[in-house]
């Protein structure tokens, strides 16, 4: 299936999602949250992908916010379902079952922040801008951005990008470490992917365990989390890949993991 704003192309056990509204420096509109949402619907429900990256299409925006000619055309009733259409969104990117990664390649502004920041880990390009201007449109972050980007840099640094609406650059955003690699910007998506296809040869059963356990046990008290990582250690222990890992160690030989879910 094909859509109209973004692109999505599933091989080697990775979904990759670029944003293509290119002219509009891939901004989010209502019709481009409804792609996403079904596409997102196709990644979860095909038991071969293991790893799914989230890129723009164009080479000066991942995404630059919610579309603002949109926004600015809506009641407060509409804006109040847009906000809960991105956040359902970008919840659903949160909730997969297995890794997801952006590759920042340019302009991260708001909901392309946001976008993101949903994401399990995020490269960036040397040319990545980060920020959540809202509040210079009279607004604040309405897909997660209060919520996630404290979560991830801290409350203090939150404050401040929130209540100033400053961008970013990618090296500040490596040192308040709400990305974890950039990279020159002809590199971004080799090294992404490199990574995703290291992801993708884990174990299924480990990898979807590992995404679920540190989702759900961050969330939580650390005694909790701990405990949810008890059972999910047990569930790893009954899979095939478990037995594989284990035994290629005592047999000294690289392990071949078949990555089914058994
Ligand atoms: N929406 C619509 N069009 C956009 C856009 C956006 N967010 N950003 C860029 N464009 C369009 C420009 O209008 C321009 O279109 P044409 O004039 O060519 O037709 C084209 O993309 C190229 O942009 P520029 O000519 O401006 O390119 P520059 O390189 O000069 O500048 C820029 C790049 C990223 C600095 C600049 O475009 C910019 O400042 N863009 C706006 C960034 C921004 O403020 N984004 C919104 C963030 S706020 C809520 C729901 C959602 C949200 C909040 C509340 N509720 C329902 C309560 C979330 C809001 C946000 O995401």
């Amino acid at each position: 299936m094909s859509f109209e704003n973004i692109i999505l192309t599933m091989e080697n056990n990775i979904a990759l999602i670029h944003f293509n509204r290119p002219k509009a420096l891939n901004a989010l509109n209502n019709a481009m949250f409804d792609d996403l949402d079904q596409a997102l619907d196709q990644v979860r429900d095909n038991p071969d992908i293991r790893v799914l990256v989230l890129t723009g299409a164009g080479d000066k925006a991942f995404v630059a916010g919610a579309d603002i000619v949109e926004l600015s055309e809506m009641t407060p009733l509409q804006g109040k379902y847009f906000s809960r259409k991105g956040q359902k969104v970008f919840s659903k990117i949160e909730d997969l079952p297995i890794p997801a990664i952006a590759a920042v390649n340019g302009y991260a502004l708001g909901g392309g922040s946001e976008a993101a920041l949903a994401c399990d880990f995020i490269y960036a390009s040397e040319k990545a801008i980060f920020g959540l201007p809202e509040i210079t449109l009279g607004l604040i972050p309405g897909f997660g951005g209060t919520q996630r980007l404290a979560r991830v840099v801290g409350n203090n640094r939150a404050r401040e990008m929130v209540f100033t609406g400053k961008n970013i650059t990618a090296r500040q955003a490596l040192d308040y470490g709400l990305v974890n690699q950039v990279c020159a910007p002809e590199d971004l998506m080799e090294a992404v992917m490199k990574t995703a296809g290291n992801i993708a040869a884990k174990g299924c059963v480990a990898l979807r365990a590992a995404k679920e356990v540190i989702h759900n046990g961050t969330n939580t008290d650390l005694e909790t989390g701990c405990r949810i990582e008890n059972d999910a250690f047990g569930l790893t222990m009954a899979s095939v890949d478990a037995k594989e890992g284990t035994a290629a160690f005592l047999e000294k030989r690289k392990p071949v993991f078949k990555g089914g879910l058994n």
